[in-house]
């Protein structure tokens, strides 16, 4: 492998080789320090809302069309910073931190142009297996997204295989009063690159995006597909049944981690990301603040200074810590016959609109679990 540290041949080699064997859950695996990211996974959800503006436009589209399409816009244009954005900060992707139980991010994307200010709030609803629940809401234009994240990993032909588990809603309240819903489900993963010492995702299969009288599937492919290029994608997108009037298919083409445009249904361009993204402001990033030791960087802040100045002995002291107390207080509360209690989301076992807009996009499970948001703002999100 070109990109593994000399030192780190030996153990990189028998890491990628433990791959194969492993089944299930990858984020407990211990690997060559190399790889080590000093992000956790509860950072991640700020993803969906790095080009705040595009968010915005939904809540300001004036035709259920252009509202579909500006969710679809939206959607496809949060794909180059879900995953490849370690690839341009840290030269390949890298092993997140694995969250801990109730750990929490909250952040903001002020307001600027008339597009509204953006809250976000994370929280680690599930340790074994990881599962991290987010809501983001920009109130002034309506919108309100609410979903879970897990996955599930495999190995075929020298790459991990990542299927996403959950599924995210976007409810858009209507000056009318009246609300609609989407239901966004998550594409495959292929980790690639991988005996070179320098993975990168590519993405596979597809994803729906269906509501607003719009049913959309969302097509991956990488490199020698259909269009040659790595990152490409293909979405169609028909009016549900019964709904179309004169409406027809809308087809757009490109690569998501670039532009691309309508192919049918319309002309020209569609979206673009080459222009520079936001990342969120991090509330208390750092210190903790209302958080207290469960925020993120409070929490993994000596494990990521560690990983940062190359520090690996303290980085894997630290994090020998935090598991240790992690593991302690899930001993103390099997002791005491308690549970953990989450601070923002309740579980449920179906979630109605999944069931009801899946349906039209026939997906399988005809049901999946949510998390459903408290709608327990802290103060620091009303200033
Ligand atoms: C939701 C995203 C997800 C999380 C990450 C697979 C992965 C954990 C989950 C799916 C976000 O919306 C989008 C982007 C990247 C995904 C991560 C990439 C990755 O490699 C990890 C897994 C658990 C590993 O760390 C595998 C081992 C590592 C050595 C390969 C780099």
């Amino acid at each position: 492998g070109e990109a593994v540290p000399a030192a780190q041949r030996g153990s990189w080699t028998s890491f990628v080789k433990s791959l194969a064997s492993m089944s299930g859950d990858l984020s407990s695996m211990t690997a060559p320090s190399f790889i080590l990211s000093p992000t956790s996974l509860t950072e991640f959800p700020a993803y969906w809302c790095e080009r705040p503006e595009l968010f915005a436009a939904i809540g300001d589209a004036q035709t259920p069309e252009k509202r579909y399409l500006a969710v679809v816009e939206w959607f496809i244009s949060t794909l180059k910073g879900q995953y490849t954005s370690r690839n341009e900060s840290m030269g390949s992707e890298k092993k997140p931190l694995n969250p801990a139980l109730g750990e929490l991010f909250y952040g903001t994307w002020p307001d600027k142009n008339g597009r509204g200010k953006t809250n976000l709030l994370v929280e680690q609803v599930s340790h074994h297996p990881p599962i991290t629940a987010y809501v983001i809401e920009n109130a002034s234009k309506g919108l309100k997204l609410v979903g879970h994240n897990a996955q599930k990993t495999s190995f075929s032909t020298g790459s991990i295989i990542v299927k996403q588990l959950g599924h995210a809603v976007l409810t858009v309240k209507l000056p009318s009063g009246s609300t609609e819903e989407y239901l966004l489900t998550l594409p495959r993963l292929r980790i690639e690159g991988l005996w070179y010492g320098s993975p990168y995702i590519e993405l596979t299969d597809h994803s729906n995006i269906v509501g607003g009288g719009w049913v959309g599937s969302v097509e991956y492919k990488g490199k020698g597909y259909f269009s040659g290029k790595a990152h490409s994608f293909k979405a169609t997108l028909n009016p549900q049944p019964g709904m179309g009037g004169a409406h027809k298919e809308i087809v757009i083409e490109g690569q998501w981690n670039t532009d691309s445009h309508f192919v049918s249904g319309g002309s020209g361009p569609f979206h673009n990301v080459s222009t520079p993204k936001e990342e969120v402001h991090a509330i208390g990033g750092g210190t903790g603040g209302e958080m207290g030791p469960m925020e993120t960087r409070e929490l993994w802040k000596l494990v990521a200074k560690g990983i940062r100045e190359n520090d690996f002995d303290s980085a894997s002291r630290e994090k020998s810590r935090i598991e240790n107390e992690q593991r302690q207080l899930r001993k103390e509360e099997a002791d005491k016959g308690t549970t953990w209690e989450l601070k923002h989301f309740k579980h449920s076992e179906s979630d109605p609109i999944y069931e009801h807009l899946g349906k039209l996009a026939k997906l399988t499970p005809p049901t999946e679990d949510m998390y459903v948001f408290q709608e327990n703002w802290p103060e620091t999100f009303k200033a």
